[in-house]
């Protein structure tokens, strides 16, 4: 069975081919949907055009959310390529190395600033633009980190951005329940990408995760693509919205 056979879906966030957004392209695809692809700048182009090939997407662009004028850009090519589509994947975080070094104090306006515009407010633009697009049953999926409800070493600013996306989820989802539009987030647990390197002590963290979580074992990105397909299927999912899903092991659970 195919769950998304004829569904369209727009996947924001691939860097490369470690990245989880493409372990949720490829696990769409097996599943029937036709796929769009967008690049942060020239730099990324390079990587994402032959994955976008790879995963025969009907189009990939060039998306900076730091930028409007790529707003505006996005959705003239969404509409123009395929109208109306059904599912948005926002799987892109950024915050200053400086910042994600232990010392939250010493956080500057600047990379509070940047970090919440790009990991946060990017969120709150995509579907403020693309909701006129979306069909009905249409499916908004965040990716997200526990490190926005629980102190984690080193996550400092980029934990307070993603409370900010968890948030602004649950804001989105109730605007746009009456459209019929469900919008969640999945809380995954840490998986080794590009994003990740800029993390400080990561691999302490993973260890952590593989010693101490209920199932004493890391993650995958394809575990991650397994629930975002859940939660992109309206037949699998039709009424949960405005929730944060963790694929962490149980880690999230624990207390002492
Ligand atoms: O352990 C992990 N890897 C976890 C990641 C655990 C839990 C959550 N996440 C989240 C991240 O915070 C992010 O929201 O998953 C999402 C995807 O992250 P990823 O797959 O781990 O990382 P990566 O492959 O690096 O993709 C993130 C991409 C960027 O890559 P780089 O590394 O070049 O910053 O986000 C994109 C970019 O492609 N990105 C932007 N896209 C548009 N406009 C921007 C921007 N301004 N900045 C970064």
């Amino acid at each position: 069975m195919s769950f998304l056979h004829g569904k369209k879906a727009l996947i924001l966030g691939v860097a490369n081919e470690r990245s989880i957004a493409w372990a949720i392209a490829k696990k769409f695809k097996s599943q029937g949907a036709s796929l769009a692809m967008t690049y942060l700048n020239d730099a990324l182009k390079k990587r994402v055009v032959p994955l976008a090939r790879e995963a025969d997407a009907d189009f990939v662009c060039e998306m900076d959310v730091t930028r409007d004028d790529h707003f505006d850009s996005l959705k003239k090519t969404v509409e123009q390529k395929w109208g109306h589509f059904d599912i948005l994947v926002h799987s892109l975080a950024f915050a200053d190395r400086e910042d994600l070094k232990g010392s939250f104090t010493q956080t500057s306006r600047k990379g509070f600033l940047l970090a919440m515009d790009i990991s946060a407010y990017s969120l709150v633009g995509l579907c403020q633009h693309l909701h006129p697009l979306m069909n009905e049953e249409a499916s908004v999926i965040a990716m997200t980190y526990h490190g926005s409800t629980k102190v984690v070493k080193n996550y400092d600013v980029m934990g307070v951005a993603k409370a900010a996306l968890e948030t602004s989820m649950m804001y989105l989802a109730d605007d746009l329940g009456p459209k019929g539009i469900r919008v969640n987030c999945i809380s995954a647990g840490p998986i080794k990408t590009l994003a990740a390197s800029g993390i400080g002590g990561f691999r302490r963290i993973l260890e952590t995760v593989e010693e101490r979580s209920p199932l004493r074992r890391n993650i995958s990105a394809d575990d991650v693509s397994s629930t975002a397909l859940f939660l992109a299927s309206y037949d699998l999912s039709k009424n949960i919205t405005g929730q944060t899903l963790y694929v962490d092991s149980g880690f999230s659970t624990l207390g002492i």
